[in-house]
């Protein structure tokens, strides 16, 4: 396991690569270009002058998250294969500069949801909830403005308002689309792209649905350990992989994460790890990452980790707003970093006594 913290970029981001050297055990970064518009297709160039912001900090690159996929992709239109082509066009790109980890979804429409991105805690953190009741009463073509609103003035990633502009058009798109439609557009999607992930031995990490069920009537696959058995077994390569995602899995409480860990050994290509506190069917709030302030049991999933001997980058997730840090909901430094060292903590007494 290699400790990685997730960066958005100078441009956008309230936590600086100086900030992220100084976090012990945190070796690398995953970031992304953020203001390339899904499916157009990335340049070495840039690629490479993020490569070098990042070196010149004594950090390296572990992985792209993401690399967005373009509706057109998920919904199977006509013009998707030029979308494909684009996307193939950036992973030979990242195959050149030696990145071998990209993560992406294959969500409809909206990336992550919440219905509070800053709920008060009893400890006087805020932390991001889900409440779907409250979700079922919004307007789904509204809830951007209700993100946006509480954003601390920071880009939500996922959320970029020129698609949020075309909600209704987004919207219209996945009419047709269910479960298994998306599943085939996704098969589609990787039988194009797996032979160049292969040629520069790139792995590709989809990334759960967050939460992990259907919203606002959209279809969503990346749920359970039953579908990530079979999205990584419908197109059979080492590259097709998935991103262990606690929180977003975990979301679902039927959902036994070290079990999914163990079941889905040398397709785990990345592991996003955090914590969260199920109050309810459909409800949640994130947590600190300590165990013990969730529902989740961090050492055991660790412990899985340890046991199908994963050797990817791992990432602390969302965090809680302490310290009166003001920062893109979920991703400021402080309580990201007490995530990390005891991530690394927990790591180390798994390596120590086994
Ligand atoms: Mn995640």
């Amino acid at each position: 396991m290699k400790m990685t913290l997730r960066w958005f970029g100078k441009e956008v981001d309230s936590v600086t690569l100086k900030q992220i050297r100084q976090i012990p055990g945190v070796k690398g970064v995953i970031t992304t270009l953020y203001d390339i518009p899904a499916g157009e297709a990335w340049t070495r160039e840039r690629v490479k002058d993020l490569k070098d912001q990042i070196k010149e900090y004594g950090l390296e690159l572990s992985g792209i998250e993401s690399v967005n996929i373009h509706d057109a992709i998920k919904v199977g239109l006509p013009e998707r294969d030029k979308y494909i082509e684009n996307y193939i066009k950036t992973l030979e790109v990242l195959g050149t500069e030696n990145i071998d980890l990209v993560c992406y979804n294959f969500m409809p429409v909206f990336d992550w949801t919440r219905s509070d991105l800053a709920k008060l805690r009893e400890d006087g953190s805020t932390v991001l909830s889900y409440d779907q009741e409250i979700i079922d009463q919004i307007d789904p073509t509204k809830i951007f403005e209700q993100m946006d609103a509480k954003s601390n003035g920071y880009l939500l990633p996922g959320w970029e308002p020129e698609r949020m502009e075309k909600i209704k058009e987004l919207f219209d798109m996945y009419r047709e689309i269910d479960e298994e439609k998306l599943f085939e557009n996704l098969k589609y999607f990787l039988e194009a792209i797996i032979p160049t992930c292969e040629k520069y031995n790139i792995k590709m990490a989809i990334h759960p649905d967050d939460p992990a069920w259907s919203v606002f009537g959209l279809p969503r696959i990346v749920l359970n350990k039953e579908n990530l058995l079979r999205l990584t077994q419908m197109v059979n390569s080492p590259c097709n992989g998935i991103t262990l995602c606690t929180g977003s899995l975990g979301s679902n409480p039927h959902n036994d994460i070290p079990d999914i860990i163990r079941s889905l050994q040398g397709k785990v290509h990345f592991a996003h790890v955090r914590n969260l506190r199920h109050l309810g069917k459909g409800k949640f709030d994130e947590a600190a990452h300590l165990s013990s302030d969730g529902s989740l049991d961090m050492f055991e999933i660790m412990k899985a980790l340890h046991d199908i001997d994963f050797k990817g980058p791992a990432r602390p997730d969302h965090g809680r707003a302490i310290w009166d840090e003001v920062s893109m909901p979920g991703y400021g430094l402080y309580d990201r970093a007490l995530g990390a060292t005891y991530l690394n903590g927990i790591w180390e007494a798994i390596q120590k006594m086994s």
